[in-house]
């Protein structure tokens, strides 16, 4: 039974590398015109966590999210607008913006936002400041239809996610660098706590416990 508990903790705790991971699931970025010429995933792949442990980004497809609020920190910002873009949140009910980080927010900026209840959200830039420029993570409000944020899960962490966005409008293929760094911000949504998820856990436990006793008798 020891064994047991011991090789559960040792999965759930355990990291491999020292680096970020990155999985793009196939997604093709283009070369950057920025300095530092890196897309994304290139810069993802450098970055280390609080901890100095690795973690792995798998590149998803979600675009909206569910919670009560979420924390927000921008980890880069390397593009000629990056003294003017905003960052914000949508209710995907009524697509109502609420500004996040101004212009003059730049990377290691942070904030805790509260929704005022559990609805359903996307977030939005504000290329250079304009709103007419918006762009959202629900491809289908952007123009042609283009994905103008790269979105990662961070397959360690619960409801973990950055957003690395394009702020050119990609224009059906004809526009943008599409190197999805030019403003990096990660994301945790805060969901309604479940009590009862950890004594689910317990439970699961105690069943594998006991499955293991029975064989023993058996046996
Ligand atoms: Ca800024
Ligand atoms: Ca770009």
């Amino acid at each position: 039974m020891n064994k047991l508990v011991i090789t559960l903790l040792g999965l759930l705790f355990s990291f491999t590398a020292n680096a970020y991971v990155v999985n793009t699931n196939g997604f093709e970025f283009g070369s950057s015109w920025d300095n530092p010429n890196h897309n994304v995933d290139t810069i993802l792949s450098g970055l280390e966590d609080e901890t100095g442990s690795g973690l792995t980004l798998n590149m998803i497809s979600a675009q909206t999210w569910s919670g009560i609020g979420a924390s927000t920190i921008i980890l880069e910002e390397l593009a000629g607008y990056r003294h003017n873009t905003t960052f914000g949140w949508y209710d995907t009910a009524t697509n109502s913006p609420h500004q996040i980080f101004s212009g003059a927010d730049s990377k290691g900026a942070s904030a805790v936002i509260d929704f005022g209840s559990m609805l359903d959200i996307g977030f939005y830039i504000d290329p250079n400041g304009v709103k007419n420029n918006r762009m959202f993570t629900e491809n289908e409000l952007n123009t042609h239809d283009d994905i103008q944020v790269a979105i990662f899960e961070i397959a360690e962490l619960e409801n973990s996610y950055i957003l690395g966005w394009e702020d050119l409008d990609l224009n059906g293929g004809n526009g943008g660098d599409r190197d999805y760094q030019d403003m990096i911000v990660r994301v945790q949504i805060e969901q309604v706590p479940e009590p009862g998820s950890m004594s689910l856990l317990g439970l699961g436990l105690l069943g594998l416990v006991m499955t293991r006793k029975r064989m023993k008798t058996d046996a």
